[in-house]
């Protein structure tokens, strides 16, 4: 107990010595007294946010152009869309990487679904990440058909066809699985990767490499942060380990190109 709920306890111990008989002070004084312990109470339960930006180091491969076919590529009548393995914003930050805290208490899934889009023969977003029992949305926003075919291998797999104008197709996935990939059986190139975790404590970097993780509980935790191409088995370069308290806790990771 901290110095202010003690001396909150006394007062209420001491309360009758005091001797105020008057029963409209004592009702007022006691309401001011639960409310400064309740106060104090929800004070110690301390969560802080865990902010920080991914670098990449080295130059990456130059993307490649996607190989749209007529109706895909009508879609993108200027500019075409390349693949997205490393897309490098500000001063080397590196978007599209999911962080996530590797153990934190399970929690029920948040009541807002999450969205996956197709949108120009695309994934939208490329990375996404998902709680465990969380609603996902899928969309076909596209005048064509798509396939939506997940490939789990811990979750269950699913395979499903979307015309254009579809409603949107509902699904979860029970288990925690680090990533999900979501592939288009009519058009190769499409693929989108969703990190599921069984809390609500992930991120996945904008396009300048920066993430913030909300509201984290006080714990000692490992934060790890995976990138698709550079992530590898056992990465101890994408592992932190951190301390939460009662301040914003601050947390960079850099990574390498991957080897050819
Ligand atoms: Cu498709």
């Amino acid at each position: 107990m901290n110095d202010l709920a003690a001396s909150c306890v006394t007062l209420i111990v001491r309360w009758p010595v005091i001797g105020w008989s008057k029963n409209f002070i004592m009702k007022r004084s006691f309401k001011a007294v639960v409310g400064a312990l309740l106060v104090v109470g929800m004070g110690s339960a301390q969560a802080a946010d865990i902010l920080g930006k991914v670098s990449l180091k080295g130059t990456p491969p130059a993307e490649k152009d996607l190989p749209l076919d007529p109706a895909c590529g009508k879609l993108w009548p200027n500019q075409k869309p390349k693949t997205r393995f490393y897309a490098v914003g500000a001063d080397n930050g590196l978007a599209d990487v999911f962080v996530y805290l590797k153990q934190a208490p399970a929690q029920a899934p948040s009541t807002k679904p999450a969205m996956l889009d197709q949108k120009g023969c695309e994934y939208s977003p490329y990375i996404l990440g998902l709680q465990a029992g969380q609603k996902l949305l899928i969309r076909n926003s596209d005048p064509v058909l798509h396939n939506v075919h997940a490939t789990p291998k811990l979750n269950k797999e699913f395979n499903l066809a979307q015309m254009a104008g579809g409603k949107d197709i509902e699904r979860s996935f029970d288990q925690s699985e680090v990533m999900v990939r979501f592939k288009c059986d009519v058009h190769p190139w499409m693929f989108a990767y969703v990190g599921v975790v069984s809390h609500p404590y992930f991120a996945v970097t904008d396009k300048d490499g920066n993430f913030k993780i909300e509201g984290v509980p006080a714990g000692k935790y490992s934060l790890v942060s995976f990138h698709r191409k550079t992530h590898v088995t056992d990465d101890k370069a994408a592992v932190q380990e951190i301390e939460v308290k009662d301040a914003s806790v601050t947390a960079n990771f850099t990574v390498e190109v991957a080897a050819p």
